[in-house]
């Protein structure tokens, strides 16, 4: 049984590729050109119907978010958005993308809010796995003409877009969509459906509303109910929470003011030195690298073109990652208290350009997000050897795994 009338959600959204033009129930591209590099802007068509006096129901929205997810390791997006222009009468309006799309795979979520600038509640959702073909075409997965967007009709099929990923231990909305007996694709308001999910290699909890909340990292099951038509199930990924072993060189433990250096292994942490000439180590409070450490007792620090690495394992292929980490110039009772130029890599490539931390006191900074392609990583920070006796401090760093 659903728990809102579904009559009470008028909205009728219709998807254009490249043109801004033909009915809000039409599709249709102006955009293609035929070629694998041709590039669309898709827009959007809002139906808003006459506004009523309920502010929290769906007939209140004032705006729209819709994103287009690639389906591909890069994950582009394009996301359309706006405000309902100011009119209490029912109307078409069309939104933009500021940004075009490329063909491929997509998962388009939309959200109604009841408020302007995506303010208030979501009134209505939905979440459907597309394609987007080289001449703009929007279609289901099995090659038709994706149906308009619509947001009411008779329910004939609910469907959960594969590949929707999850994190333990962070609650997280599960996209869904129904498809009416003439081939719309329905928002409805959050709530009218009925959610469970079953464990497969992986386990999680799931609210009626369809909150996920992962448990244990692998694949569930997810089905969705709504006036009495069931979706199949479909499988999830819960994502487990990688962390850098000993991210805050607490171990080993060494005599508060000492350090050890010139080792190719300190705990979990590797580096490479040239003895004599730079090096990197772990280091205990006040002494010849720094102060304090920015939490616990130790921090790393390497010196010229020395560095220090780690590889983590468990990283699933095709997911995005970027990391966090604190680091600082060299604040030592000797030496040369001068920051050195340093960048941070992830198997070898890139993520954080190179910068030089101003000094002290300790600051955070992010890397860029990054695919994994394998089932471990290997994050390194890498000194740069200008030929002067400089260095850098490291402490508290993590893995951070993006699930949008
Ligand atoms: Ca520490």
């Amino acid at each position: 049984m659903r728990k809102l009338p579904l009559l009470s959600l008028p909205f009728v959204v219709a998807l254009l590729i490249g043109c801004g033009g033909g009915g809000a129930n039409s599709l249709g591209s102006r955009g293609g050109g035929g070629s694998q590099s041709t590039q669309t802007t898709p827009v959007v068509l809002v139906d808003w119907p006459a506004r009523t006096r309920n502010l929290t129901g769906p007939n209140s929205a004032l705006s729209v978010s819709i994103t287009l997810r690639e389906l591909s390791p890069q994950g582009a997006q394009v996301v359309i958005k706006g405000d309902r222009a100011p009119s209490l009468s029912p109307f078409t309006q069309a939104f933009s993308a500021s940004t075009t799309a490329q063909p491929g795979s997509y998962l388009l979520s939309a959200r109604f809010y009841s408020g302007p600038g995506e303010t208030g509640s979501v009134t209505a959702t939905t979440g459907v796995d597309v394609g987007i073909a080289s001449n703009g075409v929007i279609s289901n997965t099995d090659g038709t003409a994706l149906g308009p967007v619509a947001f009411s009709g008779k329910i004939q099929q609910v469907l959960i877009p594969a590949g929707q990923m999850f994190l333990v231990g962070a609650p997280k909305q599960v996209l869904v969509s129904a498809v009416s007996t003439s081939g719309s694709v329905l928002a409805l308001s959050p709530g009218s459906y009925d959610f469970t999910v079953s464990r497969g290699t992986g386990d999680a909890v799931i609210t009626p509303d369809g909150i996920l909340s992962g448990i244990s990292a692998g694949t569930v099951q997810i089905t969705a109910t709504v006036d009495g038509v069931f979706s199949s199930p479909t499988p999830g990924t819960v994502l487990g929470q990688l962390e850098f072993a000993d991210p805050g060189f607490e171990t080993p433990v060494y005599a508060p003011g000492t350090w050890v250096s010139d080792q190719q292994t300190q705990g979990p942490w590797s580096g490479h030195f040239t003895l004599g000439h730079d090096t990197w180590g772990i280091a205990d409070g006040a002494g010849s690298w720094g102060n304090t450490a920015h939490s616990g007792n130790q921090y790393a620090f390497f010196q010229r073109g020395a560095s220090i690495y780690q590889t983590i394992q468990g990283t699933v292929p095709g997911v995005t990652y970027q990391v966090s980490f604190w680091a600082a110039g060299r604040d030592g009772n000797v030496g040369g208290n001068t920051p050195d130029p340093m960048h941070v890599l992830a198997d070898g490539n890139t993520i954080l350009p190179e910068f030089t931390p101003p000094g002290t006191p300790w600051e955070q900074y992010t890397t860029q997000t990054f695919v994994a392609t394998s089932t471990s990583v290997t994050i390194t920070f890498q000194g740069r050897d200008t030929g002067y006796d400089e260095s850098d401090l490291l402490d508290d760093l993590h893995l951070i795994t993006v699930v949008q």
